[in-house]
């Protein structure tokens, strides 16, 4: 893998504190840049992957871009998708997706992910599955040393049939890691529907589970698992922006 910090924010003086916000748009945005047009491009969902959905809508109203083809990863990025006039399709009709654009909640320094903690994965996992190159875009707060390293949940998509019996199942098999799971529950205290119609098992872990690709089939194992949300080897290019500038790493 190649790191190279590709650009350096003009000096500014007085320094100026970029708000998260604005440092997602950065990185964001210089993803787009990849973007070129007739392609067929996974949208991605999330604050980060807003501001890039935001910006091709940008580009195709300016006729900066032109023939593109959007495959939404949720109901929400659809949505925003239409409203700014956006052509989209999807995976049945567009099998293979020249580039994905999406946020993460970690990146690790293989560029392995975990995803989902704003309650989409698996339409994104399809989606980027089938991308020939996934630009994952973030700002610096999301770079961890191990994937469940920033302490925070590994999400898991299970039926809503027995969840509990599904949560426990996952407990058990990250024992040894300390793990609990929870099952996510909305604003009003019901439990969060994907858009798939499914629940969400937070998993919290103490330490790394070892063996990523061992830990990913065990979880893949359980029968009432749909997806998780590590997305391992997937990501090609990791855009970070960061208060000193944008680092671009290549798988
Ligand atoms: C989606 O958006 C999810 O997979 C991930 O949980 C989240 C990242 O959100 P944000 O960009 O808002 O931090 O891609």
């Amino acid at each position: 893998s190649s790191m190279e910090a590709l650009s350096l924010y003009p000096p500014m003086s007085p320094p100026v504190i970029l708000t998260q916000d604005e440092l997602k748009k950065i990185a964001a945005y210089k993803a787009v840049e990849f973007v070129e047009s007739g392609m067929v491009l996974g949208l991605g969902t999330g604050s980060t992957a807003k501001h890039a959905v935001d910006r091709i809508g940008e580009l195709l109203r300016q006729g900066k871009l032109s023939n593109i083809i959007g495959i939404p990863t949720s109901k929400k990025t659809q949505e925003q998708a239409l409203s700014l006039g956006i052509p989209l399709s999807d995976l049945d009709n567009h099998p293979n997706i020249d580039l994905a654009i999406d946020g993460a909640d970690e990146v690790d320094p293989h560029l392995n992910l975990v995803k989902g903690r704003g309650g989409s994965l698996l339409r994104e996992k399809m989606v980027e599955g089938a991308c020939k190159k996934f630009v994952c875009i973030v700002d610096e707060s999301k770079l961890v040393k191990y994937l469940g390293g920033s302490g925070l949940a590994m999400p898991v998509e299970v039926v809503p049939f027995c969840w509990k019996f599904t949560a426990n199942k996952l407990q058990n098999l990250f024992e040894d890691s300390g793990c609990v799971a929870k099952l996510r529950n909305d604003y009003k205290g019901e439990p969060f529907v994907t858009d798939n119609g499914n629940y969400i098992v937070d998993l919290y872990l103490k330490k790394d589970m070892g063996d990523l690709q061992v830990a990913s089939d065990a979880i893949l194992r359980i029968a009432g698992v749909v997806e998780h949300g590590m997305f391992l080897d997937m990501a090609t290019t990791a855009i970070i922006a960061g208060e000193l500038g944008i680092t671009i790493k290549n798988k």
